[in-house]
Protein backbone atom coordinates (compact mmCIF):
# COMPACT_ATOMS: atom_id res chain seq x y z
CA UNK A 1 0.00 0.00 0.00
CA UNK A 2 1.88 3.43 -0.82
CA UNK A 3 0.63 6.05 0.92
CA UNK A 4 0.53 9.27 -0.25
CA UNK A 5 -0.76 13.36 1.05
CA UNK A 6 -4.04 14.04 -0.35
CA UNK A 7 -5.56 17.58 -0.45
CA UNK A 8 -8.99 17.57 0.01
CA UNK A 9 -10.50 21.09 -1.01
CA UNK A 10 -13.61 22.29 0.18
CA UNK A 11 -15.40 23.47 -3.42
CA UNK A 12 -16.63 27.16 -2.16
CA UNK A 13 -20.36 26.86 -1.95
CA UNK A 14 -22.79 28.90 -4.09
CA UNK A 15 -24.11 31.23 -0.92
CA UNK A 16 -20.53 32.48 0.02
CA UNK A 17 -21.04 36.10 1.35
CA UNK A 18 -19.40 38.47 3.70
CA UNK A 19 -21.40 38.73 6.69
CA UNK A 20 -18.59 39.44 9.39
CA UNK A 21 -19.23 36.39 11.46
CA UNK A 22 -16.23 35.99 12.77
CA UNK A 23 -14.84 38.04 15.76
CA UNK A 24 -11.27 37.88 15.86
CA UNK A 25 -10.77 37.30 11.87
CA UNK A 26 -9.40 40.56 10.56
CA UNK A 27 -10.12 39.89 6.96
CA UNK A 28 -13.93 38.96 7.62
CA UNK A 29 -14.68 41.17 9.87
CA UNK A 30 -13.00 44.21 7.62
CA UNK A 31 -15.26 42.69 4.56
CA UNK A 32 -18.05 42.59 6.47
CA UNK A 33 -20.67 43.68 4.51
CA UNK A 34 -19.57 43.44 1.12
CA UNK A 35 -20.73 42.42 -2.10
CA UNK A 36 -19.40 38.51 -2.27
CA UNK A 37 -18.70 36.99 -5.88
CA UNK A 38 -19.51 33.11 -5.19
CA UNK A 39 -18.94 32.05 -8.85
CA UNK A 40 -15.74 33.81 -8.82
CA UNK A 41 -14.70 32.37 -5.78
CA UNK A 42 -15.50 28.91 -6.70
CA UNK A 43 -13.56 29.04 -9.94
CA UNK A 44 -10.32 30.59 -7.95
CA UNK A 45 -10.80 27.93 -5.32
CA UNK A 46 -10.78 25.42 -8.73
CA UNK A 47 -7.82 26.55 -10.47
CA UNK A 48 -5.78 26.36 -7.16
CA UNK A 49 -6.60 22.40 -7.21
CA UNK A 50 -5.91 22.52 -10.82
CA UNK A 51 -2.59 24.15 -10.24
CA UNK A 52 -2.28 21.36 -7.79
CA UNK A 53 -2.38 18.91 -9.37
CA UNK A 54 -0.29 20.12 -12.29
CA UNK A 55 2.62 19.99 -9.88
CA UNK A 56 1.93 16.43 -9.44
CA UNK A 57 -0.24 16.36 -6.48
CA UNK A 58 -3.35 14.12 -5.72
CA UNK A 59 -6.24 16.24 -5.17
CA UNK A 60 -9.60 15.53 -3.42
CA UNK A 61 -12.33 17.75 -2.77
CA UNK A 62 -15.80 17.97 -0.31
CA UNK A 63 -18.50 19.48 -1.75
CA UNK A 64 -20.70 22.27 -0.22
CA UNK A 65 -22.84 21.66 2.95
CA UNK A 66 -26.60 22.62 2.24
CA UNK A 67 -27.50 26.03 2.87
CA UNK A 68 -29.61 28.56 4.05
CA UNK A 69 -29.20 25.25 6.74
CA UNK A 70 -32.99 25.42 7.75
CA UNK A 71 -33.13 23.11 10.28
CA UNK A 72 -30.43 25.71 12.34
CA UNK A 73 -32.17 28.75 11.86
CA UNK A 74 -35.23 26.38 13.09
CA UNK A 75 -33.33 25.70 16.39
CA UNK A 76 -32.40 28.93 17.06
CA UNK A 77 -35.89 30.18 16.11
CA UNK A 78 -34.93 33.39 14.11
CA UNK A 79 -35.79 34.63 10.48
CA UNK A 80 -34.49 37.54 8.54
CA UNK A 81 -35.88 40.06 10.09
CA UNK A 82 -35.52 38.90 13.63
CA UNK A 83 -31.42 39.19 13.91
CA UNK A 84 -29.53 39.71 10.53
CA UNK A 85 -26.49 39.04 12.04
CA UNK A 86 -27.63 35.61 13.39
CA UNK A 87 -29.58 34.95 10.74
CA UNK A 88 -26.39 34.80 8.55
CA UNK A 89 -25.35 32.12 10.45
CA UNK A 90 -27.41 30.08 8.66
CA UNK A 91 -26.28 30.64 5.21
CA UNK A 92 -22.36 30.98 5.35
CA UNK A 93 -20.40 28.54 3.17
CA UNK A 94 -17.80 28.38 5.66
CA UNK A 95 -17.19 24.83 4.77
CA UNK A 96 -15.07 25.37 2.82
CA UNK A 97 -12.00 25.63 4.83
CA UNK A 98 -11.92 22.21 5.20
CA UNK A 99 -8.45 22.75 7.23
CA UNK A 100 -11.26 22.90 9.99
CA UNK A 101 -13.36 19.88 8.62
CA UNK A 102 -11.19 17.42 10.96
CA UNK A 103 -8.12 16.17 12.72
CA UNK A 104 -6.38 13.39 11.12
CA UNK A 105 -4.36 11.06 12.11
CA UNK A 106 -2.38 8.66 9.94
CA UNK A 107 -2.30 5.04 9.68
CA UNK A 108 1.40 4.95 10.83
CA UNK A 109 0.45 6.76 13.86
CA UNK A 110 -2.21 5.13 15.04
CA UNK A 111 -2.41 2.00 18.00
CA UNK A 112 -4.79 0.22 15.28
CA UNK A 113 -2.64 0.96 12.02
CA UNK A 114 -5.74 2.96 10.85
CA UNK A 115 -5.99 6.52 9.42
CA UNK A 116 -7.91 8.23 12.36
CA UNK A 117 -10.27 11.32 11.52
CA UNK A 118 -12.33 13.41 14.13
CA UNK A 119 -14.77 15.99 13.00
CA UNK A 120 -14.23 19.34 14.56
CA UNK A 121 -17.13 20.61 16.38
CA UNK A 122 -16.51 24.38 16.06
CA UNK A 123 -18.73 24.96 18.66
CA UNK A 124 -16.68 28.86 19.15
CA UNK A 125 -18.46 30.76 15.84
CA UNK A 126 -22.24 30.38 15.85
CA UNK A 127 -22.04 30.27 11.91
CA UNK A 128 -19.62 26.81 12.19
CA UNK A 129 -21.22 24.85 15.36
CA UNK A 130 -23.47 23.96 12.82
CA UNK A 131 -21.36 22.03 9.84
CA UNK A 132 -20.03 19.15 11.62
CA UNK A 133 -23.07 16.69 11.13
CA UNK A 134 -22.92 17.19 7.40
CA UNK A 135 -18.90 17.39 7.55
CA UNK A 136 -19.44 13.89 9.38
CA UNK A 137 -21.77 12.68 6.81
CA UNK A 138 -19.35 13.59 3.77
CA UNK A 139 -16.29 12.19 5.78
CA UNK A 140 -18.32 8.65 6.58
CA UNK A 141 -18.73 8.52 2.65
CA UNK A 142 -15.86 9.80 1.82
CA UNK A 143 -13.72 6.94 3.53
CA UNK A 144 -16.35 4.15 4.32
CA UNK A 145 -13.21 1.82 4.13
CA UNK A 146 -13.61 0.60 7.80
CA UNK A 147 -10.22 -1.31 7.05
CA UNK A 148 -8.74 1.48 6.80
CA UNK A 149 -10.20 4.51 8.23
CA UNK A 150 -11.82 5.30 11.77
CA UNK A 151 -13.94 8.43 11.27
CA UNK A 152 -14.83 9.62 14.61
CA UNK A 153 -17.45 12.19 15.57
CA UNK A 154 -16.94 15.31 17.45
CA UNK A 155 -15.65 15.86 20.73
CA UNK A 156 -17.72 17.36 23.50
CA UNK A 157 -18.93 20.65 22.63
CA UNK A 158 -17.65 22.04 26.16
CA UNK A 159 -13.97 21.64 24.92
CA UNK A 160 -13.30 23.96 21.58
CA UNK A 161 -12.64 22.15 18.69
CA UNK A 162 -11.30 23.85 15.47
CA UNK A 163 -9.56 20.96 13.35
CA UNK A 164 -6.30 20.12 11.29
CA UNK A 165 -5.98 24.08 11.75
CA UNK A 166 -4.06 23.47 15.03
CA UNK A 167 -2.44 20.23 13.90
CA UNK A 168 0.78 19.63 12.63
CA UNK A 169 2.74 16.88 11.67
CA UNK A 170 6.37 15.91 11.41
CA UNK A 171 8.02 12.86 10.00
CA UNK A 172 10.56 12.18 7.83
CA UNK A 173 7.82 10.97 5.00
CA UNK A 174 4.47 11.09 4.96
CA UNK A 175 3.95 7.27 4.85
CA UNK A 176 6.23 7.17 8.10
CA UNK A 177 5.38 7.42 11.43
CA UNK A 178 5.17 11.22 12.45
CA UNK A 179 5.54 13.61 15.59
CA UNK A 180 1.78 15.12 16.14
CA UNK A 181 1.93 18.63 17.14
CA UNK A 182 -1.69 20.12 18.54
CA UNK A 183 -1.09 23.90 19.19
CA UNK A 184 -4.29 25.53 21.48
CA UNK A 185 -4.99 28.57 22.51
CA UNK A 186 -5.92 30.39 26.20
CA UNK A 187 -7.97 33.29 26.28
CA UNK A 188 -7.80 36.36 27.84
CA UNK A 189 -6.83 38.81 25.14
CA UNK A 190 -9.42 40.56 22.90
CA UNK A 191 -10.32 37.65 20.72
CA UNK A 192 -11.51 34.49 21.77
CA UNK A 193 -9.43 31.04 21.64
CA UNK A 194 -11.10 28.74 19.66
CA UNK A 195 -9.14 25.56 20.25
CA UNK A 196 -9.21 24.34 23.60
CA UNK A 197 -6.22 21.89 24.96
CA UNK A 198 -8.32 19.62 26.13
CA UNK A 199 -10.22 19.30 23.33
CA UNK A 200 -6.85 17.96 21.68
CA UNK A 201 -6.07 15.85 24.21
CA UNK A 202 -9.31 13.80 23.22
CA UNK A 203 -8.65 13.79 19.95
CA UNK A 204 -5.26 12.14 20.60
CA UNK A 205 -6.68 9.76 22.75
CA UNK A 206 -9.22 8.57 20.66
CA UNK A 207 -6.88 8.68 17.85
CA UNK A 208 -4.64 6.18 19.61
CA UNK A 209 -1.32 7.88 19.19
CA UNK A 210 1.59 6.94 20.85
CA UNK A 211 2.42 9.69 23.99
CA UNK A 212 5.46 9.85 23.12
CA UNK A 213 5.03 11.01 19.91
CA UNK A 214 2.76 13.78 20.65
CA UNK A 215 3.60 17.27 21.95
CA UNK A 216 0.61 19.63 22.77
CA UNK A 217 1.80 23.29 22.91
CA UNK A 218 0.48 26.71 23.47
CA UNK A 219 -0.27 29.15 20.16
CA UNK A 220 1.17 32.75 21.21
CA UNK A 221 -2.02 34.98 22.74
CA UNK A 222 -0.25 37.62 21.14
CA UNK A 223 -0.50 35.52 17.97
CA UNK A 224 -4.35 35.30 18.79
CA UNK A 225 -4.66 39.25 19.70
CA UNK A 226 -2.97 39.84 16.29
CA UNK A 227 -5.77 37.87 14.60
CA UNK A 228 -4.33 34.62 14.00
CA UNK A 229 -7.55 32.77 15.11
CA UNK A 230 -5.86 29.43 14.06
CA UNK A 231 -2.34 28.07 14.47
CA UNK A 232 -2.78 27.94 10.56
CA UNK A 233 -2.21 31.64 10.10
CA UNK A 234 1.10 31.76 12.09
CA UNK A 235 3.20 28.17 11.26
CA UNK A 236 2.85 25.15 8.78
CA UNK A 237 4.55 21.62 9.08
CA UNK A 238 5.24 19.69 6.27
CA UNK A 239 7.45 16.20 6.42
CA UNK A 240 10.91 17.17 8.43
CA UNK A 241 9.94 21.04 8.07
CA UNK A 242 8.44 23.72 10.39
CA UNK A 243 7.83 26.93 9.15
CA UNK A 244 7.01 29.66 11.68
CA UNK A 245 6.76 32.75 12.62
CA UNK A 246 8.93 33.81 15.60
CA UNK A 247 5.82 34.82 17.73
CA UNK A 248 3.81 31.55 16.54
CA UNK A 249 4.14 29.89 19.95
CA UNK A 250 3.41 31.30 23.72
CA UNK A 251 7.75 30.12 24.36
CA UNK A 252 9.12 29.18 21.21
CA UNK A 253 12.60 28.02 22.44
CA UNK A 254 10.79 25.49 24.61
CA UNK A 255 8.34 24.79 22.02
CA UNK A 256 11.65 24.14 19.77
CA UNK A 257 13.24 22.07 21.97
CA UNK A 258 10.49 19.74 22.83
CA UNK A 259 10.04 19.18 18.78
CA UNK A 260 13.88 18.37 18.15
CA UNK A 261 13.80 15.37 21.77
CA UNK A 262 11.01 13.98 19.85
CA UNK A 263 12.21 14.36 16.07
CA UNK A 264 15.70 15.38 15.82
CA UNK A 265 15.22 15.69 12.20
CA UNK A 266 12.75 18.66 12.45
CA UNK A 267 14.05 21.96 10.24
CA UNK A 268 12.68 25.00 11.80
CA UNK A 269 12.08 27.87 9.04
CA UNK A 270 11.42 30.80 11.48
CA UNK A 271 10.85 34.28 10.40
CA UNK A 272 11.74 36.92 12.82
CA UNK A 273 9.28 39.76 13.55
CA UNK A 274 12.16 41.89 12.56
CA UNK A 275 11.93 40.62 8.96
CA UNK A 276 8.17 40.00 8.82
CA UNK A 277 6.27 41.67 11.37
CA UNK A 278 3.12 39.21 13.44
CA UNK A 279 0.86 42.08 11.87
CA UNK A 280 2.10 41.66 8.28
CA UNK A 281 1.85 37.86 8.74
CA UNK A 282 -1.32 37.70 9.76
CA UNK A 283 -2.16 40.68 7.26
CA UNK A 284 -0.71 38.76 4.45
CA UNK A 285 -1.06 35.14 5.36
CA UNK A 286 2.21 34.19 4.32
CA UNK A 287 2.18 30.89 7.02
CA UNK A 288 -1.48 30.14 5.51
CA UNK A 289 0.44 28.27 3.03
CA UNK A 290 0.30 24.81 1.65
CA UNK A 291 3.59 23.52 2.14
CA UNK A 292 4.48 20.47 -0.20
CA UNK A 293 6.87 18.02 -1.16
CA UNK A 294 7.13 17.95 -4.81
CA UNK A 295 7.60 14.42 -6.65
CA UNK A 296 10.83 14.78 -7.44
CA UNK A 297 11.22 15.39 -3.57
CA UNK A 298 11.81 18.88 -2.96
CA UNK A 299 9.27 21.13 -0.63
CA UNK A 300 7.00 24.00 -2.27
CA UNK A 301 5.50 26.96 -0.91
CA UNK A 302 1.93 27.58 -2.02
CA UNK A 303 1.05 31.59 -0.90
CA UNK A 304 -2.06 33.46 -1.65
CA UNK A 305 -1.26 36.10 -4.25
CA UNK A 306 -1.23 38.78 -0.98
CA UNK A 307 1.80 37.50 0.61
CA UNK A 308 3.74 37.63 -2.63
CA UNK A 309 2.73 41.36 -3.24
CA UNK A 310 3.70 42.15 0.29
CA UNK A 311 7.22 44.26 -0.02
CA UNK A 312 8.83 42.84 3.82
CA UNK A 313 6.94 39.36 2.71
CA UNK A 314 8.66 39.20 -0.72
CA UNK A 315 12.13 40.50 0.34
CA UNK A 316 12.09 37.76 2.78
CA UNK A 317 10.98 34.75 0.42
CA UNK A 318 13.82 36.20 -2.17
CA UNK A 319 16.21 35.67 0.34
CA UNK A 320 15.50 32.07 1.89
CA UNK A 321 15.22 30.98 -2.06
CA UNK A 322 18.54 32.08 -2.51
CA UNK A 323 19.90 30.41 0.54
CA UNK A 324 20.33 26.81 0.93
CA UNK A 325 17.11 26.59 3.30
CA UNK A 326 14.76 22.76 2.60
CA UNK A 327 11.73 25.24 0.77
CA UNK A 328 12.57 25.85 -2.85
CA UNK A 329 10.16 27.06 -4.80
CA UNK A 330 6.85 29.53 -3.82
CA UNK A 331 3.65 28.99 -6.01
CA UNK A 332 1.66 32.36 -5.65
CA UNK A 333 -1.96 31.24 -6.17
CA UNK A 334 -5.07 33.83 -6.50
CA UNK A 335 -7.79 32.71 -3.80
CA UNK A 336 -8.78 36.84 -3.20
CA UNK A 337 -12.95 35.77 -2.93
CA UNK A 338 -11.64 32.77 0.10
CA UNK A 339 -8.86 35.50 1.71
CA UNK A 340 -11.30 38.08 2.29
CA UNK A 341 -13.15 36.28 4.29
CA UNK A 342 -9.80 35.13 6.06
CA UNK A 343 -9.04 31.80 4.03
CA UNK A 344 -5.81 31.44 2.44
CA UNK A 345 -4.54 28.60 0.85
CA UNK A 346 -4.03 26.17 3.26
CA UNK A 347 -7.34 27.20 5.03
CA UNK A 348 -8.98 25.67 1.87
CA UNK A 349 -7.91 22.26 2.03
CA UNK A 350 -7.55 18.64 4.90
CA UNK A 351 -4.56 16.65 4.34
CA UNK A 352 -5.24 13.31 4.33
CA UNK A 353 -2.68 11.01 4.02
CA UNK A 354 -3.60 7.71 2.47
CA UNK A 355 -3.51 5.49 -0.11
CA UNK A 356 -5.92 6.78 -2.46
CA UNK A 357 -7.58 3.52 -3.96
CA UNK A 358 -8.98 3.15 -0.30
CA UNK A 359 -10.74 6.44 -0.75
CA UNK A 360 -14.39 6.62 -2.83
CA UNK A 361 -13.30 7.60 -5.49
CA UNK A 362 -15.84 10.39 -5.74
CA UNK A 363 -14.35 12.84 -4.01
CA UNK A 364 -10.87 12.46 -5.88
CA UNK A 365 -10.41 14.84 -8.43
CA UNK A 366 -8.67 14.75 -12.03
CA UNK A 367 -8.43 17.65 -15.09
CA UNK A 368 -11.73 15.77 -16.40
CA UNK A 369 -14.15 16.35 -13.46
CA UNK A 370 -12.50 19.57 -13.22
CA UNK A 371 -13.90 20.64 -16.22
CA UNK A 372 -16.86 19.18 -15.18
CA UNK A 373 -17.31 21.21 -12.40
CA UNK A 374 -16.06 24.20 -13.56
CA UNK A 375 -19.22 24.36 -16.02
CA UNK A 376 -21.22 23.35 -13.41
CA UNK A 377 -19.85 26.45 -10.79
CA UNK A 378 -20.40 28.89 -14.28
CA UNK A 379 -23.74 27.75 -14.90
CA UNK A 380 -25.22 28.12 -11.66
CA UNK A 381 -23.03 29.36 -8.73
CA UNK A 382 -24.49 33.01 -8.41
CA UNK A 383 -22.43 36.09 -9.66
CA UNK A 384 -22.75 38.10 -6.65
CA UNK A 385 -24.41 38.31 -3.46
CA UNK A 386 -25.30 41.27 -1.29
CA UNK A 387 -25.33 40.10 2.44
CA UNK A 388 -28.37 42.25 3.00
CA UNK A 389 -30.28 39.68 0.24
CA UNK A 390 -29.62 36.53 2.53
CA UNK A 391 -33.41 35.38 3.44
CA UNK A 392 -34.44 36.21 -0.25
CA UNK A 393 -36.32 33.09 -1.31
CA UNK A 394 -34.89 33.53 -5.13
CA UNK A 395 -31.52 33.23 -3.70
CA UNK A 396 -32.03 30.66 -1.48
CA UNK A 397 -33.44 28.63 -4.18
CA UNK A 398 -30.71 29.08 -6.63
CA UNK A 399 -28.25 28.02 -3.78
CA UNK A 400 -29.88 25.37 -3.26
CA UNK A 401 -30.13 24.50 -6.90
CA UNK A 402 -26.55 25.17 -7.78
CA UNK A 403 -25.37 22.40 -5.08
CA UNK A 404 -27.72 20.17 -6.58
CA UNK A 405 -26.43 20.09 -9.67
CA UNK A 406 -22.78 19.81 -8.40
CA UNK A 407 -24.13 16.98 -6.65
CA UNK A 408 -25.69 14.99 -9.48
CA UNK A 409 -23.18 15.88 -11.82
CA UNK A 410 -20.30 13.93 -9.55
CA UNK A 411 -22.60 11.05 -8.57
CA UNK A 412 -22.91 12.45 -4.99
CA UNK A 413 -26.76 13.02 -4.68
CA UNK A 414 -26.97 10.81 -2.01
CA UNK A 415 -25.88 13.73 0.20
CA UNK A 416 -28.45 16.33 -0.98
O1 LIG B 1 -13.44 30.35 10.72
N1 LIG B 1 -13.95 32.60 8.11
C1 LIG B 1 -13.30 31.43 8.62
C2 LIG B 1 -11.92 31.31 8.06
C3 LIG B 1 -11.31 29.99 8.40
C4 LIG B 1 -9.88 29.93 8.12
N2 LIG B 1 -9.39 28.64 8.41
C5 LIG B 1 -8.15 28.36 8.82
N3 LIG B 1 -7.33 29.27 9.28
N4 LIG B 1 -7.78 27.12 8.80
C6 LIG B 1 -13.28 31.42 10.15
O2 LIG B 1 -13.08 32.48 10.74
C7 LIG B 1 -15.84 34.09 7.82
C8 LIG B 1 -17.33 33.95 7.65
C9 LIG B 1 -18.14 35.20 7.71
O3 LIG B 1 -17.74 36.13 8.40
O4 LIG B 1 -19.19 35.18 7.06
C10 LIG B 1 -15.26 32.83 8.34
O5 LIG B 1 -15.95 32.03 8.92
Amino acid sequence: MSLVEINFDGIVGPSHNYAGLSLGNLAATAHAGDISYPRAAALQGLEKMRGNMALGLTQGFFAPLPRPNVAWLETIAVDAATDRALYATGWSASSMWTANAATVSPAPDTADGRCHLSVANLVTMAHRSHEWPDTLRQLQLAFADQRHFAVHGPAPPCFGDEGAANHMRLTSAHGEPGLEVFVYGRSGGRFPARQHEQASRVVARRHGLDPERVLFIEQSPEAIAAGAFHNDVVAVANERVLFCHEQAFAKPAAAYAAIRERFPEVEVVEVPSSAVSLAEAVRSYLFNAQLVTLPAGEQALVIPGEAWETPQVRRWLDKMIAGNGPIRRIVPVDVRQSMANGGGPACLRLRVVADPSTVDPRFLIDEIKAETMAKIIEGHWPEQIDPADLGEEDLANSVRKAREALLDGLGLSELA
